[in-house]
Order: structure tokens, then C-alpha cells, then sequence
């Protein structure tokens, strides 16, 4: 197992002139694109459970994407996927809990039910209502309607008061498994890994598009995303070029309102 501080040599993204890699020859691969939060999620996932030497990472270049990956490896043309065990799945959600589950390194989910459930609840709650509320809000009135989605964060970061991630301190046995990898940064936990890619956009986005900073008046959401920022695992995967995201999302969401 690798530290989850080492750093990783990041690999060109593959396009529709590059070679498919030999496939299902019993490596571990993680299929991501370099721009793309879904992806985010489950390279933080592998990076911070220190799996840097099993999973390889397969950055695909969506905007000309290679024929093969559509019909070789993830018919449903997207990323993430991971291929591992001779199989090919799909979806950030069931990957990160997939990597949790089926690979070496602490748990990310707590043994607590009380916990449990709340996580289980903030995980369902980024896609079916978190993410789709705050890109609507860019085509309508983004300071309200995804104010709203900010003080849900704000308020579940309240519930457990005694740090500054969704489940308050980090579990005993992540934070043991850093002390042992002489880290100074420990990871944070599934909830954490999940909604951070979308906040980081957000964060940067809505400032430049709606002159509203996601921070003000949420100390517990400024204080997480700066103890975010700290953590190694995640820090190697902040690879998006802020003015390239801003431009693609004033393309996508503004012009078009
Ligand atoms: N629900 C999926 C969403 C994945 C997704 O939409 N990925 C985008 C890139 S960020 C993609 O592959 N887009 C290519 C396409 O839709 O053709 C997940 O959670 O993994």
C-alpha cells in the first residue's frame, strides 16, 4: 500500500488517436477525465485509502474520446468506471463505496448507526437533490435557490460539533492509519470526499458568476473546505485550471439562460 501522501505522476489523457490499454489483463484501472467531479470523487477515494499502486488511473479526453471506450469498456460512454476483477462498473457513488469495500486500508463508513444514517443520508442527498438544486439555480435566481443547498451543508456540518468534517473528528482508525504513514494530513471520510469536488467549483464559480461567495455567513463550510484543502489525497486531484472552469461554466450556464 502506498503512503496517501505520495504523488502520483499524473498520466496524459487518452483521445480518439491513443491505443486502448490491454484490457482485462488483471490490472486495476480508474477510467476518469481530469475536469470531471463524478471522477473526482473516487480518485480522492483511491488516493486517501493509499491505493495509488493498484488502481492505475485511465484520464480520458471526453471532448474526442477514444471509440474503444464506448465499446470495450463502459458502454455508457462516461466517466468514472473501473475495471477490476475482469468487470467494468460505473456511477461515482458506487465507486467510492466499491473502493471502500473491495480493497485494503481503513473503512470509510462509520461502525455508529446514528452516523450511519446520517451519511447514508447526506450521500443521497448530493445527487438527487444537492448538485441538479445548485446548477439549476445558475438559470434562475443562484443567490436564493442555492443559498438553500449551501445552509443544508452549513446545518449537517453543525450536527456532529467536534471538528470540522461531516462526522465532526475523523474516525480512530483513519486517523491511526495516518499516524502510522507519518502523515501529517488525515483523509476525511466517505460524506467528506463526495460532496468536495462540487463545493470546490461551486466556490470558485459563484463569485465570478453571481458575485456570491458560498462561505459568507457559514463559518463551519469556510472552515471545511479549508481543512479540505489541507488534505493530501485531495490536494493532488485540485488539477482543474480555475479560469478553464469558470469559462466552460459561464458558457454552460449563463449564455445559455
Ligand atoms: N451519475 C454519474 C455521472 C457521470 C458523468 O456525468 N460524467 C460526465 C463527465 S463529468 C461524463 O462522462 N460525460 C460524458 C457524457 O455524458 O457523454 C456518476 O455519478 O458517475
Amino acid at each position: 500500500m502506498a503512503s496517501p501522501s505520495v504523488q502520483d505522476l499524473l498520466p496524459p489523457s487518452l483521445d480518439s488517436t491513443s491505443q486502448p490499454p490491454s484490457l482485462f489483463d488483471g490490472t486495476t484501472r480508474l477510467y476518469i477525465n481530469y475536469q470531471c467531479p463524478y471522477s473526482q470523487r473516487v480518485w480522492i477515494t483511491r488516493n486517501v485509502k493509499g491505493l495509488q499502486d493498484m488502481i492505475k488511473l485511465v484520464p480520458i479526453d471526453l471532448q474526442n474520446r477514444p471509440d474503444w471506450y464506448k465499446e470495450k469498456v463502459y458502454p455508457k460512454n462516461k466517466v468514472p468506471s473501473l475495471e477490476h476483477n475482469n468487470k467494468v462498473t460505473g456511477e461515482s457513488l458506487v465507486l467510492v463505496k466499491y473502493v471502500d469495500c473491495n480493497f485494503e486500508g481503513p473503512s470509510f463508513l462509520p461502525d455508529d448507526q446514528e452516523k450511519r444514517k446520517f451519511v447514508e443520508e447526506l450521500i443521497a442527498y448530493s445527487d438527487t437533490t444537492f448538485v441538479p438544486e445548485v446548477y439549476k439555480s445558475f438559470a434562475k435566481d443562484a443567490r436564493t435557490q442555492a443559498g438553500v443547498q449551501f445552509d443544508y451543508l452549513e446545518k449537517a456540518l453543525h450536527k456532529f460539533d467536534d471538528g470540522p468534517f461531516f462526522l465532526g473528528q475523523l474516525s480512530q482508525v483513519i486517523t491511526i492509519f495516518h499516524f502510522l504513514f507519518l502523515s501529517d494530513n488525515v483523509p476525511s471520510e466517505m460524506v467528506d470526499i463526495i460532496y468536495a469536488p462540487f463545493v470546490e467549483r461551486f466556490h470558485v464559480f459563484m463569485p465570478e458568476g453571481f458575485n456570491y461567495d458560498i462561505t459568507t455567513g457559514r463559518p463551519k463550510l469556510a472552515k471545511w473546505i479549508e481543512e479540505m484543502n489541507n488534505l493530501d489525497g485531495y490536494k493532488q486531484t485540485k488539477v482543474l485550471e480555475q479560469e478553464k472552469m469558470v469559462g466552460y461554466y459561464k458558457n454552460r450556464f449563463l449564455l445559455k439562460a
